[in-house]
């Protein structure tokens, strides 16, 4: 182990968090995906992560802690309370039905940077310590969402297309990137749980594009154009609290709602606070960020460049600010 790998363990075993020393954006160790500074991974969950490009870690956010972000998104649906900058989606199927309001309009909320109970799930310790293994010390949130899968109306539209979340972001080093998404109930697959396509995280970012879906597809479920269909397939079923940790070039996607109910999951990516932004030119990125401006120019009547869009809802939650 090198020198600053050591030093930084030793903080973490000390209780020493600010300002961490500033390190490598790749490990000494050998290992790709993961720094593991902090010392939180066991070997085993370090190997699991290098070689699927995913981990579930059970039973990290306790139930108070979920009862306060279901309290908050019924708050917010029913407009109690107005939160600038979120972005509030409705299921395809119903998006022009205003008879549906409430918590059953709303498939998903995103960009809630502006919240403060909300958000503190990406502030949360439980969930940083896991992150900082995969980014290092100084970490920004990129991205927030609450996600409430409804009860399938018989379209297939409740199921989210296979895909890679780095067709989202324009930075890079992507191994520097990681996703959270926890479970606020128990999600099996009968509520469209999470399946991921392991190792995928060792291919390329693919070719995304809106799937050939009869009944419709959500906005901005963009899905992968080639994946192997006879790749192993892991289904994540998870108890509430439960917390999978996954790289942005990981293949995943969710199934069908085909139980009564509201699915719901919490969820954030962050990055390493030393990323730094790419050109969309001459990516395979180019259909969602030509998308985004236009959606971003309807609302605001502006041309806003997608990197100043992008920062905007970044935040800094643990370290220092860097190059994001
Ligand atoms: O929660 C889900 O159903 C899938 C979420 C997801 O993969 C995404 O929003 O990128």
């Amino acid at each position: 182990m090198a020198a600053v790998d050591r030093l930084n363990v030793i903080r973490g075993h000390i209780g020493y968090d600010v300002p961490k020393l500033v390190t490598k954006m790749t490990s000494s160790s050998g290992y790709r995906y993961t720094l593991n500074y902090n010392g939180k991974l066991t070997n085993e969950q370090r190997q699991f992560y290098e070689e699927n490009g995913y981990l579930v870690v059970r039973k990290l956010v306790p139930q108070y802690e979920l009862d306060i972000y279901r309290i908050r998104f019924h708050e917010i649906c029913t407009k109690q309370i107005a939160i600038p900058g979120l972005g509030m989606m409705r299921d395809v199927s119903i998006a022009k039905d205003k008879s549906i309001q409430g918590e059953k309009a709303i498939n998903k909320i995103q960009n809630f940077q502006n919240d403060p109970v909300l958000f503190s799930y990406l502030h949360s310790p439980r969930i940083l310590q896991y992150v900082e293994a995969i980014t290092g010390p100084d970490i920004t949130a990129i991205h927030s969402m609450l996600i409430n899968k409804p009860p399938d109306s018989g379209k297939k539209t409740s199921r989210h297309p296979l895909h890679q979340d780095l067709h989202y972001f324009l930075l890079r080093p992507e191994d520097r990137i990681a996703a959270a998404w926890t479970a606020m109930q128990k999600i099996d697959r009968s509520n469209g749980c999470l399946v991921v396509l392991p190792g995928t995280h060792k291919q390329p970012l693919k070719e995304h594009n809106y799937p050939d879906w009869k009944g419709g597809v959500n906005k901005m479920y963009y899905g992968v154009d080639d994946y192997d269909e006879n790749a192993p397939r892991h289904h994540l079923v998870m108890d509430e609290g439960d917390t999978v940790f996954f790289h942005l070039l990981l293949v995943h996607g969710s199934g069908t709602n085909v139980s009564d109910g509201f699915r719901k999951a919490i969820s954030g990516h962050f990055a390493s606070s030393q990323c730094h932004f790419i050109s969309p030119e001459g990516t395979s990125q180019t259909n969602y960020v030509t998308e985004l401006a236009g959606i971003v120019k309807r609302q605001t009547g502006k041309d806003v460049p997608h990197e100043e869009g992008a920062r905007a809802k970044y935040r800094v939650v643990q370290g220092i600010r860097k190059n994001i």
